[in-house]
């Protein structure tokens, strides 16, 4: 694993986990851990159960030890590392968004593709036993034609004007704001469930420009630099929120918004699905449960219904606890990480691959040029 803060944490937490509840073609031994810091990556290491760590991931790459290297750095160093490790032969795994910009995905999926390796993107939202039978329930016709998919993904954590300028806020670490790091994960589930976008409309707004320096400590929380002489402050060169419309590929009409300023929406992650037959809701705050209304319920009992993912006919619910025992955010990095071990063993495709990175960021480009030029834009030509 290369990189060992928040992301860092659920991924090994996730591939700990794996043995516990799955039965997998592979199972994960955390073999070895790199960070530039060495008092933390060696904490790191301790915390998480590595055998070893290492402060240059060059390191890692080298070692004949190592089958696969987990990408968990801020963006701006998944396109060198995974190009990296796949040109060694080493299957990949990288955090979302895939990379800073267009070329640099398709020079990623490039090199994984002419080495064979197993390679996956971590959007760990579509494991949740709720969004995979939302899946399963539009792939079955249940819903039949799609007309629409709205959704949000709504954060409060850089509310203050005196929250630091983290990495997450710099253009040249992270490529872009709201856009990347949480829109990302919504258009893939909008890809997951209904299909390919087509063009795309979109806003963006940086409400604060101005922040006093700061690093990232653990999870989204972060602390103001030290030695820093009086009250210096950097500029924030990222969105702070992005708005979309879109028409998919198959006629349904999109509608997308993703803020880190919306108070009181800790990690609102959330989408509604209306088709001719029905419709299907999903919130993470509320992840174990499906919303689904069918216009073929009888008259007098037509209206949202509630259902519990926890059952074993659910997907991934039953490696767990007996219905009615949720589950957590924690469990859709588990889920995650088993697919990779079952392709990697059997040296199979898993999804979401480098591919559907290469197409998420070809949406991400789309709203960034349609911002720019207040146009519509079609994705095929980014
Ligand atoms: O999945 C989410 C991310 O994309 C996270 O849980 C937090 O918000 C951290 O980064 C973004």
């Amino acid at each position: 694993m290369v990189g060992y803060k928040f992301m860092g944490k659920a991924h090994a937490h996730a591939y700990r986990d794996i043995p516990f509840y799955f039965d997998s073609d592979a199972t994960p031994v955390l073999q070895g851990i790199a960070g530039r810091d060495e008092a933390g990556v060696r904490e790191a290491a301790r915390r998480y159960g590595f055998a070893s760590y290492e402060t240059d991931w060059r390191r890692l790459i080298d070692r004949q030890d190592i089958d696969v290297i987990d990408i968990v750095t801020p963006n701006n160093a998944h396109a060198e590392i995974a190009i990296a490790a796949a040109t060694a032969g080493k299957h990949v795994v990288c955090e979302k968004p895939l990379a800073m910009t267009l070329d640099e995905a398709r020079q990623m999926l490039t090199a994984a593709q002419a080495q064979g390796v197993v390679h996956m993107l971590c959007h760990n939202y579509r494991f949740a036993p709720a969004v995979q039978f939302a899946k399963r329930l539009i792939q079955e016709g249940r819903l039949g034609r799609i007309y629409h998919v709205r959704a949000q993904y709504l954060q409060d954590w850089i509310m203050d004007p005196s929250f630091p300028l983290v990495w997450r806020l710099r253009k040249e670490v992270t490529g872009s704001g709201a856009l990347g790091d949480i829109a990302a994960h919504i258009l893939d589930l909008a890809r997951f469930l209904v299909g390919e976008f087509r063009e795309i409309v979109s806003a963006v707004e940086t409400f604060i420009e101005e922040r006093p320096l700061g690093e990232m400590t653990s999870g989204l929380n972060a602390s103001l630099s030290p030695n820093i002489e009086g009250n210096q402050t950097g500029q924030v060169d990222v969105d702070d929120a992005t708005a979309f419309l879109a028409h998919f590929e198959n006629g349904a009409l999109g509608v997308f918004e993703a803020t880190r300023f919306a108070a009181g929406n800790r990690n609102g992650n959330r989408f509604e699905i209306n088709g001719e037959k029905g419709s299907i809701r999903w919130s993470l705050e509320d992840m174990n449960w499906l919303e689904v209304y069918f216009t073929d319920d009888e008259p007098g009992l037509q209206g949202f219904r509630r259902v519990n993912c926890t059952e074993e006919v659910h997907p991934y619910a039953g490696a767990y606890w007996p219905a009615g025992h949720i589950i957590g955010y924690e469990h859709t990095f588990i889920n995650l990480f088993k697919e990779l071990m079952d392709g990697i063993a059997n040296r199979r495709d898993v999804e979401p691959n480098f591919e559907d990175g290469v197409k998420n960021q070809a949406v991400l480009a789309a709203v960034e040029r349609s911002a720019m030029s207040r146009q519509w834009v079609r994705v095929a030509e980014m």
